[in-house]
């Protein structure tokens, strides 16, 4: 996806406050992509946010994601969607999946895939259900396999940024890294290239 330009893809969590002012808050620190997720939200409450933040991504010329409510895709540039979520919606115009192995890149780019996540390269507490750390040196293997850009995700911090981009990864997906900290506008801006 010629659209993923290298650095952060910002993820607006509304585990950690309201994802439109996460997500403009991301914007503004040079995110190249913004992901709204809002896990266990009703869709309506959804689709508002998607409407609020279409015109900011838009002036920033940077893809509006939505994780999880594909049927939502027509208000957004794209849909990330996990391994148990199912097939994209045609109208989808950017594809991303989540893989955790080789195994699952091949059978993400066989769908046609534009990007894919991989993770989580380290420990995270963000999301209680993620799979063990898969590790710098598997991120390397997938990032020097893949015909598509790869985002890594899962336990990003900013001593860690060098090594994920010197495996090969096209963007950071960081959460906690960036909202958990003192200063996030200060953090997102240094997840950036
Ligand atoms: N998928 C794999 S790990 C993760 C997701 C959504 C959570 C990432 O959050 P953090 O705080 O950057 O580890
Ligand atoms: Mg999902």
């Amino acid at each position: 996806m010629s659209a993923l330009r290298p650095g952060l893809y910002g993820i607006a969590d509304a585990g950690f406050g309201d994802p439109v002012v996460l997500g403009r808050l991301l914007l503004s620190a040079g995110a190249v992509a913004v992901q709204l997720r809002c896990k266990g939200w009703a869709q309506d409450d959804v689709a508002a946010a998607l409407r609020a933040l279409q015109g900011p991504c838009r002036e920033a010329g940077v893809p509006l994601i939505v994780n999880d409510y594909a049927a939502l895709a027509d208000l957004c540039d794209g849909v990330h969607l996990g391994q148990g979520d199912g097939a994209f919606p045609p109208s989808a115009r950017v594809r991303g999946r989540s893989t955790h192995s080789l195994e699952d890149l091949a059978a993400a780019e066989a769908e046609g895939v534009d990007y894919v996540g991989f993770g989580p390269v380290y420990g995270t507490t963000t999301k209680p259900d993620a799979r063990s750390r898969r590790g710098v040196e598997a991120l390397a293997d997938v990032c020097a396999a893949a015909r598509v850009p790869v985002v890594a995700i899962g336990g990003i911090t900013l001593n860690r940024r060098e090594e994920v981009f010197a495996a090969g990864a096209r963007c950071v997906a960081v959460i906690g890294g960036v909202f958990g900290a003192r200063d996030p506008w200060a953090a997102a801006r240094g997840f950036g290239r």
